[in-house]
């Protein structure tokens, strides 16, 4: 069983990269995870973030009602994610009342253990911005407002907080016993720090005023005074999108992808608040087990610099739909996964890197290697595997030592895959390519083919060499599959590959992945109609512009 989560981004704006990102990532290791487990044991959910005040802000400013708003700009999400061909189980959005009655019970529930409490909140207060500044931020900015520049005031209200600093001692327990909750471990570090501090309860709820920002929110149950803070409403959505009868096998969540702005909510907060609600009630909340993985990436910078609205940096929607209709879709999925940050550094989004991994890893890479394979499969056996050629070829150094590296690439995707490293897993299926590119260099398949008229043995090795490389392919392909659904699939139906071998399919029937991709296993290409299809990837020139950029 696996379930894996994103964000859910707020609908002030229009979705960018790094929305688009984190959502392939989690597309990408859910692709992975059905391959392994089978499509049923597989939930994947992405969605939208509404009853912020910033939603509101901004909807004011297009003189738009804030739902109005918040479906426009929903809109815009399903669809780039729609684009970026994301395969989410399910479309959250917490204005929807499925999510809505079930933040209002868990709010309840931990309202009635005592877990959330009504009290008295004081810091520091910008009137002009209608916030609260934490004393970091407001001694950093000598006590004025870091927009306006006038005086911080002093502030006290009545709100509703929950007991964070009842779970420090369970939560440091949790780190020390599952050392992989928070991943890399540079961020884990960082959270580690930051609880040595100690915790302090946290308020979750604002008071509701004439404003109209302060009325867009569910409401603390019992209490139309005070909204719950977008936060908590927020971090609910991973529970109640799956606390329904048919779904609540899948949790917990293997994976909570986020980035590392958003890591604090994560790391501590979310981890807290379910362990107060399992507490609160094991009758219905037993079920309640902590997630597996918060992993938090880095982001994605243009030349150097932090992307915003104000530097006006964005990559945007736009910019990606014109590298995906140049490049095809695929293409932009494969720099996305490979060269984004996924780890602890930043990655800048570049041209002249896009059409170099581009021309390496696919047009030269699995591009070349398969319509080499299929167009001499093609021609010199109609397609049509020998019998007998790949265990035939096997038996051969060259066939054993290509084996070998495919089989410990294998592994070492699936090493890469359970720490939740994709672009590692994902070009162990291009080094699989590159293997079957060098073992063509070594066995010569070329120029072999020369001497099949005249000598009967030299066919039957063009066979078995063919059959390995086919073998070797399909193995790569089915490594790459989560990253390029459209071109892999497009290779199967060429291949005749889409009800047999490599088929995503296989792991519903028990086929575990490792069997999958076992070099000459029960699933290798013992036989087949293999046609040579149309190119995946065409050569890019590095000179050409990308139009509409
Ligand atoms: O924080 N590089 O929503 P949000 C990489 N609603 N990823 C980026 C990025 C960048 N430059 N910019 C944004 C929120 N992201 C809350 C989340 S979850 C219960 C509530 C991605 O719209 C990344 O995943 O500000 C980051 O964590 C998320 O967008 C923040 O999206």
């Amino acid at each position: 069983m696996a379930y894996i989560t994103t964000p859910i981004y707020y609908v002030n704006d229009r979705p960018h990269i790094g929305h688009c990102y984190t959502t392939l990532l989690g597309d990408c290791f859910a692709r992975f995870e059905r391959l392994r487990l089978g499509a049923g044991e597989v939930f994947f959910l992405t969605g939208t973030d509404e009853h912020a005040d910033k939603v509101v802000t901004s909807a004011q400013a297009h003189n738009m009602t804030a739902i109005a708003w918040a479906d426009q700009n929903a809109e815009e999400f399903k669809k780039a994610f729609m684009f970026i061909a994301s395969s989410h189980d399910d479309f959250i959005r917490t204005t929807q009342d499925r999510h809505k009655t079930r933040v209002t019970e868990y709010v309840s529930a931990l309202m009635r253990s005592g877990d959330i409490y009504k009290g008295e909140y004081e810091g520091w207060y910008d009137e002009n911005q209608e916030e609260y500044v934490t004393e970091t931020v407001a001694k950093d900015n000598e006590y004025k407002s870091s927009v306006t520049g006038r005086p911080l005031v002093r502030r006290r209200e009545t709100c509703y907080f929950f007991r964070l600093s009842k779970y420090q001692a369970r939560l440091q327990e949790l780190f020390a016993t599952q050392p992989g909750f928070v991943s890399p471990e540079a961020r884990r570090n960082e959270v580690l720090g930051r609880l040595r501090g100690g915790l302090n309860d946290v308020p979750i709820s604002r008071p509701v005023t004439n404003d109209p920002a302060t009325q867009f929110g569910i409401r603390v149950p019992g209490d139309d005074a005070h909204r719950i803070y977008v936060w908590i409403d927020a971090l609910f959505n991973y529970l109640s999108v799956v606390d329904t009868d048919d779904r609540r096998r899948f949790w917990p969540a293997s994976v909570h992808f986020i980035a590392k702005d958003i890591l604090w909510f994560h790391a501590v907060i979310w981890p807290c608040m379910l362990m107060a609600l399992r507490d609160a009630d094991r009758g219905r909340f037993g079920f309640v087990e902590l997630p597996a993985k918060v992993y938090s990436h880095a982001y994605w910078v243009r030349d150097g610099k932090k992307m915003s609205k104000s530097l006006g940096n964005f990559v945007t929607i736009e910019v990606l739909r014109a590298y995906a209709a140049s490049f095809g879709r695929d293409a932009l999925r494969w720099y996305l996964l490979t060269q984004g940050p996924l780890h602890e550094t930043d990655a800048d989004f570049s041209h002249a890197k896009f059409v170099e991994v581009y021309n390496a890893d696919l047009a030269n890479g699995i591009g070349n290697c398969a319509s080499r394979v299929g167009n001499m499969m093609e021609k010199y056996f109609g397609g049509a595997v020998p019998e007998g050629a790949l265990s035939g070829g096997l038996a051969s150094a060259g066939g054993k030592a290509l084996a070998a590296s495919v089989d410990g690439l294998v592994r070492e995707a699936q090493a890469s895959l359970a720490r939740h490293h994709l672009a590692a897993a994902l070009t162990a299926g291009i080094a699989v390519v590159r293997s079957v590119d060098q073992y063509i260099n070594e066995t010569a398949p070329f120029k072999l083919a020369k001497t099949i008229e005249s000598d009967s043995g030299a066919k039957q090795k063009l066979g078995e060499i063919l059959a390995c490389c086919a073998e070797g392919v399909r193995i790569a392909s089915v490594l790459l599959s989560p990253a390029m659904p459209d071109k892999i699939a497009q290779l199967w139906q060429a291949w005749n590959l889409t009800n047999g071998s490599a088929n995503a399919g296989l792991a519903s029937k028990g086929v575990s992945l490792a069997d999958n991709c076992a070099f000459a296993g029960p699933h290798g290409l013992h036989r087949g109609a293999i046609s040579k299809g149309e190119v995946l990837f065409m050569r890019a020139d590095p000179a050409a512009a990308v139009v509409g950029v």
